[in-house]
């Protein structure tokens, strides 16, 4: 992460100011996670696993016509709170936790300051460690860009997938009259994704680069699946956006309900402020130079709009589908006559460093929860934003309040020592009932509990709406991996974009385009920070029927019982 977005609060300050353009509407392996838990796939095979699935949609799996579809209808928005019955999985005797058991804390916990707080000498990463930068790099695009692909073939470039695996997923994709999709086969691994060739989940996997260990979220592109891209992109440090640059397919992913206007607003909003964008499918408009410069003057001006500065961003022209620029210069003529820039694999590696809260206390955002019922062994994924943890380390699991200790820890599905920030791990967690272990829960240092609050005052960038948001407006809250019914309880001011200055007090609606503050009542407490605090558990989107409708940040938790 560049330095600026370290410890800045205002990197997001572009989501009060300027003028937002809106939306409408080396060496791997892969786990399919996704961060969260209400449909019941776990899964691992050979080397692409699903970790976990919650399953999150727009619309249900039922409404959902065979084959792939980008049009059908989403108006079938849930928060599935509750809804999970606990699922079997396919894997032995796994099972996804059932949030419904969870028990909730009613008020505000504040955490303690973190200036008292000490990290044990264990906990910063040693100057002899020499271990490769661990970069999370979100793979986000409109439907069908190539992001499965492009991944799948990245992997097997860098040595990740075998030529055995890859004739496997050739012969199998070929079988089903999917020949086309074998590398996004790598990827896209259950056999509802396979068969409508769509992404639905967020498929993790790994490869080193140069410079990184780069942990890869493959995104779903499709506009059902928001929701799961929301839980994969919130982890990222930084992102690829893939473009469709064949004629039709730029112009979709940019039309007012497309979802590269989407994923971009969004991931700017998780913080992500630099990324790659790869131009991809460029054989299909025989590489094109003007093809690519309408395509970057386009998608340029937005992506400003958007708060990406032009020096963190990268355009990269290539053909996932016919190797061309993706780990060595393209040997095509068409693209080799005119393009001179890096190939990705090089952009890669000149992504700037994340920087980590090592010295902060232990905070991790909980994306999937797994329990073993044979063993009754519970153990949780996430991206830890701060602190560290090893074996024998007492954690305080929220919103819960439960206190475990860590049994064991993985990183890329092998047993590791200790984790850091940064990292995404998987915790066993011992002496904990599982059913208090939760998608959308913390780790965290049992001194520095995370603040567990109902009621909040957000400062929100409003997008475009069909219906202007007024007091008592239902919607659906998001932030890290927490979900839930929320109402807008007030509407405290409305800003001036470009200063962030109240231009209005207590206006009786917000409309498109409208920058406010407002207060948010959920109907259950969630685990957030103020965006002060901690930036990861302070952002916050609001979405309703299947549309995000606004994004921004925690400014104020409020305790009602004060
Ligand atoms: N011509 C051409 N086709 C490509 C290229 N990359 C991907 N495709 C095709 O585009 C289609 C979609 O590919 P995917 O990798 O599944 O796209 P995706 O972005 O992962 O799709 P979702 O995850 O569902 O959003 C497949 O038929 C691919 O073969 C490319 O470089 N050139
Ligand atoms: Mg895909």
């Amino acid at each position: 992460m560049p330095k600026d977005k370290q410890d800045n609060m205002d990197d997001n300050s572009h989501l009060m100011k300027g003028a937002l353009q809106q939306i409408s509407g080396g060496s791997a392996s892969i786990s399919k996670g996704r961060p969260g838990v209400d449909e019941g796939i776990v899964k691992k095979k050979g080397i692409v696993g699903t970790q976990s699935s919650d399953g999150t949609s727009d619309s249900t799996s039922s409404l959902m016509p065979k084959g792939k579809d980008k049009s059908f209808d989403n108006s079938s928005s849930s928060t599935n709170r509750g809804e999970s019955p606990g699922l079997k999985s396919n894997l032995n005797d796994m099972s996804l936790s059932d949030k419904s058991g969870s028990s909730y804390m009613a008020s505000v916990k504040r955490p303690k300051s973190s200036a008292k707080y000490k990290p044990d000498k264990w906990m910063l990463p040693g100057k002899s460690e020499n271990a490769l930068t661990q970069l999370n790099l979100a793979i986000v695009g409109h439907v069908d860009s190539g992001k499965s692909t492009l991944s799948g073939r990245l992997l097997h470039l860098l040595g990740r997938i075998t030529q055995k695996e890859m004739h496997k997923y050739e012969k199998e994709a070929k079988l089903q009259g999917k020949g086309s999709f074998a590398y996004a086969w790598a990827l896209d691994e259950s056999p509802e994704e396979r068969e409508r060739g769509i992404t639905m989940t967020v498929a993790v996997a790994y490869f080193d680069s140069k410079r990184y260990h780069v942990v890869v979220l493959d995104s779903p592109g499709h506009k059902d699946f928001v929701p799961n891209m929301i839980s994969g992109a919130t982890q990222a440090d930084a992102a690829i956006l893939v473009i469709d640059a064949s004629v039709g397919g730029f112009e979709a992913g940019m039309d007012s309900k497309g979802q590269t206007r989407e994923h971009a607003v969004l991931i700017r909003s998780f913080g992500v402020d630099q990324i790659i964008v790869a131009v991809n499918k460029m054989d299909s408009v025989e590489y094109s130079k003007d093809r690519f410069d309408l395509i970057r003057k386009q998608l340029g001006t937005f992506l400003r709009s958007c708060g990406f500065k032009d020096s963190l961003v990268s355009w990269i022209p290539l053909s996932a589908m016919k190797n061309q620029n993706l780990v060595a210069a393209p040997s095509d003529n068409c693209l080799s006559s005119w393009y001179r820039g890096p190939y990705l694999l090089n952009a890669i590696d000149s992504l700037q460093p994340p920087t980590r809260d090592f010295s902060k206390p232990l905070l991790m955002p909980i994306c999937d929860v797994v329990i073993s019922s044979s063993q009754g062994q519970v153990s949780a994924r996430g991206k830890l934003e701060a602190g560290a943890l090893r074996s024998g380390l007492k954690v305080l699991v929220m919103p819960s309040g439960d206190e475990g200790t860590v049994r064991s820890l993985e990183r890329d599905s092998q047993a590791c020592d200790v984790a850091r920030a940064g990292d995404n791990v998987t915790v066993s967690l011992q002496g904990i009932d599982g059913s208090n272990v939760m998608t959308g829960g913390v780790l965290c240092h049992p001194d520095f509990p995370v603040a567990v609050a109902q009621h909040f005052e957000l400062k929100v960038c409003v997008l475009d709406l069909a219906i202007p948001l007024v007091i008592g407006s239902q919607l659906e809250f998001h932030g890290h991996r927490a979900k839930e019914a929320a109402r807008v309880l007030k509407i405290i001011s409305v800003l001036d974009p470009k200063t962030g200055k109240v231009i209005k007090k207590a206006p009786r609606c917000l409309t498109s385009k409208q920058s406010a503050v407002i207060e948010l009542f959920l109907d259950e407490p969630v685990c957030v920070e103020e965006y002060t605090n901690c930036r990861a558990l302070g952002r916050a989107f609001l979405r309703t029927l299947g549309k995000t409708v606004a994004f921004g940040i925690i400014t104020r938790m409020i305790d009602d019982q004060e």
